[in-house]
């Protein structure tokens, strides 16, 4: 590489550092308008200080993709020109702050969601500390602690964009992927009972009906949506354009989620996979379940779901088969997923809706997106 090329690469990084730095300063300001209303409703100390631990324990600390993307999209639409498609000017403060404040309600609502899965997915950790459940002293009142993430969201958003043209638009955004994203939950749950391991009721098809439900549309779909809303993009079809990239780029998301719950290190991915214990209709035991022999189906069949990790290092062994090799096949999907992408992207029309205000829906959008997750390793 040449000196410029590691100069450029040099600046795009402490860009990057730069610009969660911004964000991640903006969640201070959300915390004390939160526990303020605590105050003024006259909640006892103790209340006021559980939920501020609630929300500093459970809402930062992520890679922050949704909520930068929020950030970013506003950027890229708002500041484009459609002529010329370069960036011609800076967010304003205002418009940073309101983007930037859409942005942690989506990690709210990721918090909400984690506090609950980890729960119910008995995980240990998350993001390099224990679940939230499991710090001395929470146990079940997460429960209402993940409620209290969620209400968060909608005081923000009252207090911030009340008066915006587009509130209604944002409540319906963030109501509709709630519910797609319950029902993912619901569909991977009784997918994977505790008590009985019937691994014929896995298919490739029931894992995409999940990780669609569960995983894309909220991670995915509506940071860009939210910004879309508040950069003033009105046309309906600009939204399914929006749409018909996310939700395979969202799948090709959480299909890497469930290959790093195995072949992840916790020092980079923040938690201890499950997967396999849990019973779950992952990517991997479906692409094992494609290619089993039937002696390595009956070892599946034997300890997948098992709780044990003596069962789990079987199942993993089968997972690493020379004709099986999970891993290997999925850096072929990666690849494919890569340049479907892409395809996708480019067949976007460039500048979609553009105004005089703004440069419409943007390619750029989608290609930073993805570049945000594409070969991640955390
Ligand atoms: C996560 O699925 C989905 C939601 C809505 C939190 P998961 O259980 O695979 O997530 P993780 O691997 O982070 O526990
Ligand atoms: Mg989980
Ligand atoms: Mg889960
Ligand atoms: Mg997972």
């Amino acid at each position: 590489m040449s000196d410029i090329d590691q100069k450029a690469l040099a600046d795009k990084a402490q860009l990057k550092i730069e610009k969660r730095k911004r964000f991640e300063q903006v969640f201070p300001l959300l915390v004390d308008e939160l526990t303020s209303y605590l105050e003024s409703e006259q909640m006892p100390a103790e209340a006021i200080d559980w939920f501020k631990r609630n929300l500093d324990y459970n809402t930062p600390g992520g890679k922050l993709n949704r909520g930068l993307s929020v950030v970013d999209t506003v950027e890229i639409i708002l500041c484009t020109d459609n002529a010329t498609g370069n960036l011609t000017r800076q967010l304003t403060d205002t418009e940073y702050l309101k983007a930037a404040i859409l942005g942690w309600c989506i990690e709210l609502l990721q918090a909400y969601f984690l506090v609950a899965d980890d729960m119910m997915d008995q995980s240990i950790t998350r993001r390099g500390q224990p679940c939230w459940y499991r710090v001395d002293g929470v146990g079940n009142i997460a429960i209402n602690d993940a409620f209290m993430l969620e209400a968060a969201i909608y005081f923000l958003l009252k207090k911030h964009f009340r008066s915006e043209p587009y509130y209604g638009m944002l409540l319906e955004l963030f109501h509709d992927v709630t519910f797609q994203t319950e029902l993912g939950q619901l569909i991977d749950l009784i997918t994977a009972p505790e008590d009985s391991v019937d691994l014929s009721k896995f298919s490739l098809k029931k894992h995409h009906l999940i990780v669609v439900y569960k995983t894309a549309f909220y991670s995915f779909y509506l940071p860009v949506a939210l910004a879309m809303r508040m950069a003033g993009i009105q046309d309906e079809a600009l939204y399914k354009h929006a749409l018909d990239i996310l939700i395979p780029m969202g799948e090709y998301f959480q299909v890497q989620d469930d290959v790093l719950d195995c072949y992840g290190k916790p020092e980079d991915i923040g938690k201890i996979g499950t997967d396999i214990l849990d019973n779950k209709c992952s990517w991997n035991i479906n692409i094992a379940l494609a290619h089993a022999t039937p002696e390595q189906r009956a070892v599946l069949d034997a300890n997948y779901g098992r709780k044990d990790s003596a069962c789990e290092a079987k199942v993993k062994e089968v997972f690493a088969a020379p004709n099986i090799d999970v891993a290997g096949r999925f850096a072929a999907y990666e690849k494919e997923s890569y340049e479907k992408l892409n395809a996708l992207i480019d067949a976007l029309p460039e500048g979609a809706g553009a105004t005089a205000e703004h440069g419409g829906l943007r390619r750029d959008v989608f290609r930073l997106f993805l570049g945000k997750v594409y070969k991640r390793a955390k």
